[in-house]
C-alpha cells in the first residue's frame, strides 16, 4: 500500500495514552484507590496477575515520555486524568498533590509545543465512590459534573479539548454487564442503568464546564463499529440491526436526537432504565467535537455456533479482526444519521507480539494497521466527513486491563523490568509519515 495518502496542513497527528494504564504511583502523593486498583488486587481478574501500581511509571517519567512524543513529531497528545488522584474520595477535598501532578505535565506538553486533549474519565472511578453504588447512583453523575467543573476552572485554557468519557459503553457493558472489567459486576440491568448514567453524567458536566467559559473545546469519547450481518439470512440482518442500535446508536441518540433508539428500548424489556424527565434535555448538549474509537467491526451471526468473520487482512493479538474499511463506512453512516460537529479519530492502533531483535522491534504488521486505516480515513474525508485528528493508540505499552502487559499496543516498547522505552519501527514509520504530510 503507498504512502501517498494526503491530509490537510492543519490535521492534528496524536498519540494516546490513559491514566490507569501508565502512570502507575497508585498511592503515592495522596492519591486514593480507583476501582481498577480494588479489581486489580483481586486474584483472578487480570490474566497475568499483574495490577497499574507501576505500569509504565509515567508519573515518575513524564519528562521523557513528553520527550518522546516531540521526537515522534506528533502535534499532540491525548490523556486522561485519574480523578482518584485529584480527588481521593471522589467527592469532598481535592488533592493539590496531584492536580501538580497534571500541572507539571501540562507546563512539559506546552514548553514542547504539544497540544493537550484531555480526558476525564477513562474507567478508574474513586473507590470511595463505588462505596456508594458507583456508577449505579445516580448522584455519582454530579460528583462527576463538580470534578469537570473544577479541571475545566484549572485546566480549561491550557487543553486543547476536554472530555467527559472515554468509551463509555465499555464501563457499562463490561464493567456492569459481564464483569469483565472493574467493578466486576455481572448484571445485565444493572448495565443499561449505568449507561444511562454515564450519559446523564456526559451531560452534566458538559454544562459545569461551559459556566467556566474555558477556551478547552468540549465533547465526548464514543468506541463504535459498523455492524455486518453475516449471511444475507433476515436473522443475520436483523441481528446486524439491533447490535448497531444496542452500541453505536444507544450512545449517540441521546446526546444528538435527545432520546434512545426504539429498536434497543424495546429488545431491553424490562432492563430499560429508569429515566428522569428532564434527563435527555441534560444529556442532549452541543458538543464541540465527537471523539470517535475504532479498532474492529461487530460481525452478527445468528447461527449456532455462531459464523466468524473471514479475516481476509488477519487478525491482531486481541484476537480482532482487522477491517479498515469498517472505518469509512462507520464515518459515512455517522455523517448520514447525525447532525456531527467536527470529529477526531481518539484512539485506533493494534496489539502485536512484538519481540526486540538485536535492539529493534520489527513491527510490520502494526504499520500496515495503520496505514490502511488512515487510507480508509482519508476516503470517509474525501466523501465530506470532518475528520479533524487522529491519535495511535497507543503511545506506549501498557496496563491492556484484563489482559495485563500480555497485549502490546505501543509504538514505543516498553520492558517493564527496566523500564526502558524503545521506538518501534512503527513509531518511526509514523514519524516519517507525519513528515511527509507536512511537507506535501
Ligand atoms: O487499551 C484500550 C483503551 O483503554 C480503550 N480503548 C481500547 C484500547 C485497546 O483495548
Amino acid at each position: 500500500m503507498p504512502n501517498t495518502t494526503k491530509f490537510p496542513r492543519s490535521f492534528t497527528w496524536g498519540v494516546a495514552t490513559s491514566a490507569f494504564q501508565i502512570e502507575g504511583a497508585a498511592a503515592e502523593d495522596g492519591k486514593g484507590p480507583s476501582i481498577w486498583d480494588t479489581f486489580t488486587h483481586h486474584p483472578g481478574n487480570v490474566i497475568d496477575a499483574s495490577n497499574g501500581d507501576i505500569a509504565c511509571d509515567h508519573y515518575h517519567r513524564y519528562v521523557d515520555d513528553v520527550g518522546i512524543m516531540a521526537s515522534l513529531g506528533v502535534d499532540a497528545y491525548r490523556f486522561s486524568m485519574a480523578w482518584s488522584r485529584v480527588q481521593p474520595e471522589g467527592k469532598g477535598a481535592w488533592n493539590e498533590k496531584g492536580f501538580d501532578f497534571y500541572d507539571r505535565l501540562l507546563d512539559e506538553l506546552a514548553q514542547k509545543e504539544l497540544a493537550a486533549h484531555l480526558t476525564l474519565y477513562h474507567w478508574d472511578l474513586p473507590q470511595g465512590l463505588q462505596q456508594d453504588g458507583g456508577w449505579l447512583n445516580r448522584d455519582t453523575c454530579l460528583r462527576f459534573a463538580d470534578y469537570a467543573q473544577e479541571v475545566a476552572r484549572r485546566f480549561g485554557s491550557r487543553a486543547a479539548t476536554i472530555a467527559t468519557h472515554n468509551e463509555p459503553w465499555c464501563s457499562a457493558n463490561l464493567g456492569y454487564g459481564n464483569a469483565q472489567f472493574a467493578p466486576g459486576i455481572a448484571d445485565a440491568k444493572a448495565a443499561i442503568q449505568v449507561s444511562h448514567h454515564l450519559l446523564l453524567s456526559h451531560g452534566l458536566a458538559m454544562q459545569a464546564m461551559r459556566t467556566v467559559g474555558a477556551p478547552a473545546k468540549l465533547g465526548i469519547v464514543l468506541n463504535q463499529w459498523t455492524a455486518d450481518p453475516a449471511t444475507d439470512s433476515e436473522a443475520d440482518r436483523a441481528m446486524a440491526q439491533l447490535e448497531y442500535a444496542r452500541s453505536v446508536q444507544w450512545f449517540m441518540d441521546p446526546i444528538f436526537k435527545g432520546c434512545y433508539p426504539a429498536l434497543a428500548l424495546k429488545s431491553h424489556g424490562e432492563n430499560c432504565p429508569i429515566i428522569h424527565p428532564n434527563d435527555f434535555t441534560d444529556i442532549r448538549q452541543p458538543l464541540d467535537f465527537l471523539g470517535v474509537n475504532y479498532y474492529f467491526r461487530s460481525f452478527c451471526s445468528a447461527e449456532t455456533p455462531p459464523k466468524k468473520p473471514e479475516g481476509k487482512l488477519g487478525f491482531t493479538d486481541m484476537g480482532w479482526e482487522i477491517y479498515p474499511q469498517g472505518l469509512t463506512e462507520l464515518l459515512i453512516a455517522l455523517k448520514q444519521e447525525y447532525t456531527l460537529p467536527p470529529i477526531y479519530i481518539t484512539e485506533n492502533g493494534m496489539a502485536n507480539p512484538d519481540k526486540l531483535v538485536n535492539g529493534q522491534i520489527p513491527d510490520i504488521e502494526r504499520i500496515t494497521y495503520v496505514r490502511s486505516h488512515l487510507n480508509a480515513l482519508a476516503n470517509a474525508m474525501a466523501q465530506g466527513v470532518d475528520i479533524q485528528g487522529y491519535f495511535l493508540w497507543s503511545l506506549l505499552d501498557n496496563f491492556e486491563w484484563n489482559s495485563g502487559y500480555a497485549k502490546r499496543f505501543g509504538i514505543v516498547h516498553v520492558d517493564y523490568e527496566t523500564q526502558q522505552r524503545t521506538l518501534k519501527d512503527s513509531a518511526i514509520w509514523y514519524r516519517e509519515f507525519i513528515r511527509a504530510q507536512r511537507l506535501a
